[in-house]
């Protein structure tokens, strides 16, 4: 389920190709200032063309290979801060930001990410290759408190930024997306902050024609409003899970309201029992909400609520949590995503419901 959802985020920024890079590309340092302790550097992308509507996912994006070292030196850095920005030509940032998709922060490979994970930190980091994802409605991640991802500052990473438009009325424009990566010196610090590890969960619908078996237990399934069982139509990213079904995050809903939910166990996602510290989430336009339930224990853990503009063509705002005191979560508990569509159009709109975790990653060690 894990390796099933990076590969497919990799394939849904239009990226596959990368894998395929032979030589070691150019690192840029960015542009660093510093506040009270606090390190900001930021990376510009180039300017991106918007010359036409573009669908999620499809708009034209930029990758940066990053690394937040001067001059190559190695030390140990904690992230607080991820931020994007849709800025202009000259860098002045634009009143809106319905002009931005997706972004990323992610290793190079997967491949490269466990060999430097193991040689760095004796493998007690608890991060996937992909550090920061932001969103529409979702454009800025800022840890509480004492809390941070611990790296190495020549760690090679890269920054992607893809564009959107999904308004067809417009003179082509261009536009930069601006990436900020906020962070302490651990040699700056008296104390270290707590480390935090990261997961994601997706909806991943059962593809219409290959819906599982009759009476098969399966970890996702999909109710209208009348409680019928449906399956989906997929827009793209289809993979196969263990048991052989061929799922989607990325689906088409009908018109009408929709409640996905989506199944997990604690011990899926995570190492030991521990807090979350910060949640964030991803819906697509018409999404009205998405939660995290403890069905153990059958309560409401989180909801994220969705914020769309009044044509319905992009999310304003989605809700987060984040907080010093934490969200229990256990490994012997299950879990599930409830996510809700009200497409109040006439045609079927292209969806995804996701939910991006951080949690308390105790046993880190330097
Ligand atoms: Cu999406």
């Amino acid at each position: 389920m894990k390796k099933l959802a990076l590969l497919a985020i990799v394939l849904a920024m239009g990226i596959s190709g990368i894998g395929h890079m032979v030589s070691t590309p150019r690192r840029e340092s960015g542009i660093t200032t510093t506040e009270n302790r606090k390190y900001t550097t930021q990376f510009f992308s180039d300017l991106l063309h918007i010359d036409k509507p573009y669908a999620s996912m499809q708009g034209p994006y930029d990758i940066r290979h990053i690394d937040l070292s001067q001059n190559g030196k190695r030390e140990l850095l904690w992230l607080t801060d991820y931020d994007v920005t849709v800025v202009d030509e000259e860098n002045e940032p634009l009143s809106s930001q319905q002009y931005f998709c997706h972004a990323q922060i992610m290793y190079e490979n997967n491949d490269l990410f466990r060999k430097k994970n193991n040689r760095l930190f004796g493998g007690s980091r608890n991060l996937p290759p992909k550090w920061f994802v932001a969103v529409p409605g979702k454009s800025s991640i800022h840890f509480p408190e004492g809390f941070a991802l611990p790296m190495y500052s020549d760690e090679p990473l890269q920054a992607m930024t893809m564009a959107l438009n999904q308004n067809p009325d417009f003179q082509p424009f261009d536009i930069k997306l601006r990436t900020d990566l906020s962070y302490f010196k651990d040699d700056d610090l008296p104390e270290p902050p707590r480390a935090l590890g990261r997961f994601g969960v997706a909806v991943r619908l059962p593809v219409l024609g290959d819906a599982p078996a009759e009476g098969s237990e399966h970890s996702c399934s999909v109710t209208d409003a009348d409680g019928v069982v449906t399956f989906a139509k997929s827009v793209s990213l289809e993979a196969r899970e263990k048991d052989g079904t061929l799922t989607t995050p990325h689906f088409f809903v009908a018109p009408g309201t929709y409640t996905y939910k989506q199944r997990f166990r604690g011990a899926d996602q995570l190492p030991f029992d521990t807090t979350l510290h910060h949640i964030s989430a991803h819906l697509h336009p018409y999404g009205t909400s998405i939660e995290l339930w403890d069905t153990t224990e059958n309560v409401m853990l989180f909801r994220s609520n969705a914020t769309t503009d009044s044509r319905n063509t992009h999310v304003m705002n989605m809700t987060e949590y984040s907080g010093a005191e934490g969200i229990p979560m256990y490994t012997d508990h299950e879990y599930e995503l409830r996510a809700t569509y009200n497409n109040t159009s006439a045609t079927n709109i292209d969806a995804m419901a996701v939910m991006y975790f951080y949690f308390y990653d105790k046993n880190f060690t330097v």
